[in-house]
């Protein structure tokens, strides 16, 4: 466990104390120690393996101590169970929100029997609030405004919004010239799917508190969360959080790595420094002071440079993508990170919406824009006809589409169109396009677009049954998420995944960022069993084009490399590809 682990379950300890009305010596000694641990730079999880006397801590008594031993070795607290069992925990939620404190939560909870948020907010609604002792009309309204604002954060934050919601909070920073350097770090620079909050590193020198006035002097800002000399945390309107820190020089590089995370990699490389006899944190990287483990800091030997950090520990720079300690350390040691796939390495684009369906634009522009972007080929896969709300097509359509593939062959040049649908994979498992379609398209993509609450088995043999039929070639957006609102649906992937393998069918990587489907994990499984990714945007108009570049990200960080990417081959190699049906 994490410091800042142990610090949480003990601020909820104190903070169920004090609903219930407790002893104030006994919440004090809480807060203390909270207050000890946020401060604290080493590490209590390896205090305690190294059996030192947390009681020497300032704030720190026995029972705390205890406390602290127990959940680094358990990862949870009898004690806070037991206290759960007298006052509901859910009703330190409560507590988070700005005009409720511990009192006021300890009244809802009595007075109304109100435990959540929701029940809060059912409470308001029905105007029991306003008239309980101590809250009145004005307090009820205050608590009603921060719901709204906690339910505003609560979603994180697609990616490809975060890019755009920070660009002119950048410009704001760069603007200044006592700015030297911004960079945006945490799960944004690793390119998460979703992101929490942002957090910005400033590297300047001079004038460090009229850059911190002008950070929380941005235009864009809802409201300022915390404000101190070199660290501040402001709220954009649309509710993202940013944190800024201002660095220094000579411990630039190590802020980035250190607040870049993800935090299980910052643990895994700070614990190889340990065994090198170094100390690594946000500050730098240092030889270990008089004494060793603990004692006074010792030189400073790097911190200026990111690269610093690594060197330190005998590793070469690793990509922020792959900072996830899911085996980049291990793989950096032994020179097996894998090969960047760049946006460059993408030749064609295979799954995208024209008008025939529920696109946009027509055919014809969407094979211009393809072109122009430089590819070598593409298709256009419209919906087949279960999918009736985004206009699929019927049978005659598709033969009236392939007439004016035809025209369009024969009109833009450059560029090779595949004849292709996005056919839907019936209830059943089998496919809602006649076999003779099928068979005369150059590329079919199956996927699922109803009935996704099907029992996890019989999801996975409908999937696997729809990959039996001979013609197909690409499983496309294979589990049905959809970031902040649908969950994947259930099925065993890696059943999926090993069909695909044996019936040698493509998987996508839909590049939508509010897709991103597969998800890291699963890519790298099918990289493991062979499968061919296909990256696409699932374009719905010209400029959704452009998204390619998440699937690009999304692909790294599951590892892929060019050679792992169907749509990276060129054209000959992917027409060879397509033919291996006619060889099965
Ligand atoms: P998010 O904001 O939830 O999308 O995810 P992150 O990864 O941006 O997390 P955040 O904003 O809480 O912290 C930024 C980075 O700071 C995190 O990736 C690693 C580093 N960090 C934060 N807390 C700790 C910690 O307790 N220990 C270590 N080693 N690193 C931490
Ligand atoms: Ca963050
Ligand atoms: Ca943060
Ligand atoms: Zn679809």
């Amino acid at each position: 466990m994490e410091n800042i682990e142990i610090a949480a379950v003990l601020q909820e300890f104190g903070d169920l104390l004090e609903i219930k009305g407790s002893n104030p010596f006994r919440i004090r000694a809480y807060r203390n120690a909270v207050r000890t641990i946020n401060d604290l730079t080493r590490s209590l999880a390896s205090m305690v393996e190294d059996e030192e006397d947390l009681t020497e801590l300032p704030g720190i008594g026995k029972e705390m101590a205890n406390h602290i031993r127990e959940l680094v070795e358990w990862g949870e607290l009898t004690a806070l169970e037991a206290l759960g069992e007298q006052v509901p925990r859910s009703l330190t939620d409560l507590i988070r929100l700005d005009g409720v404190g511990p009192k006021k939560a300890k009244r809802l909870w009595e007075e109304l029997e109100v435990t959540s948020i929701d029940e809060l907010e059912e409470a308001l609604e029905a105007d029991q609030v306003a008239g309980l002792p101590g809250f009145g009309k004005k307090s009820a309204e205050k608590i009603g405004r921060s719901i709204q604002d906690f339910r505003k954060h609560q979603g994180r934050f697609l990616l490809s919004d975060v890019d755009v919601l920070i660009q002119p909070l950048l410009r704001h920073l760069e603007e200044d010239d006592r700015v030297e350097r911004v960079e945006v770090a945490g799960s944004y620079r690793r390119r998460r799917e979703t992101v929490g909050d942002i957090d910005l590193l400033v590297l300047c020198e001079e004038g460090q508190e009229q850059v911190m006035e002008r950070f929380q002097a941005f235009p864009g800002a809802m409201r300022i969360e915390a404000a101190g000399g070199t660290k501040g945390r402001i709220v954009l309107r649309s509710g993202l959080p940013v944190d800024l820190r201002i660095i220094p020089r000579d411990s630039f590089g190590a802020a980035l790595h250190y607040f870049s995370g993800s935090k299980e990699h910052n643990v895994a490389v700070r614990t190889l420094g340990v065994k090198k006899g170094l100390k690594i944190n946000e500050y730098g990287v240092f030889s270990e002071g008089e004494g060793g483990g603990g004692g006074p800091e010792g030189e400073k030997i790097g911190g200026s440079e990111e690269t610093d950090v690594f060197e330190s520990v005998g590793l070469p720079w690793i990509s922020p993508l792959l900072r996830e300690n899911r085996g980049e350390i291990e793989a950096a040691k032994e020179g097996r990170l894998p090969g960047t796939l760049e946006l460059r390495h993408i030749r064609g684009d295979l799954q995208m919406h024209s008008t025939w369906s529920d696109g946009a634009n027509t055919l014809q522009e969407m094979v211009e824009v393809c072109r122009d972007r430089g590819y070598e080929y593409h298709s256009i896969t419209d919906h087949s006809q279960a999918v009736t709300v985004a206009g699929g097509m019927k049978p005659p359509q598709v033969r009236e589409q392939w007439e004016e593939v035809e025209k369009v062959r024969e009109t833009v040049d450059g560029i090779h169109l595949f004849r292709s649908l996005e056919v839907d994979i019936l209830k059943d498992g089998s496919l809602d396009m006649p076999d003779e379609i099928l068979a005369g398209l150059d590329l079919v993509l199956v996927s699922v677009h109803s009935f996704m609450n099907m029992p996890m088995t019989e999801m996975t043999d409908r999937v696997i049954r729809a990959l039996e039929h001979p013609e197909v070639d690409i499983l496309a957006h294979p589990t049905g998420r959809i970031l902040n609102r649908r969950e994947p649906f259930a099925m065993d992937v890696d059943a999926v995944l090993s069909a695909a393998a044996n019936l040698d069918v493509a998987v996508e990587l839909n590049a939508h960022p509010s897709r991103l489907d597969l998800h890291d994990r699963h890519l790298r499984r099918a990289k493991e069993l062979g499968v061919k990714v296909a990256i696409s945007t699932d374009a719905h108009s010209a400029q959704d084009l452009d998204l390619m570049r998440y699937g690009v990200d999304q692909a790294r960080r599951g590892w892929l490399e060019p050679g792992d990417v169907l749509n990276a081959m060129n054209l000959e190699d992917f027409q060879a590809w397509r033919n291996r049906r006619r060889q099965r």
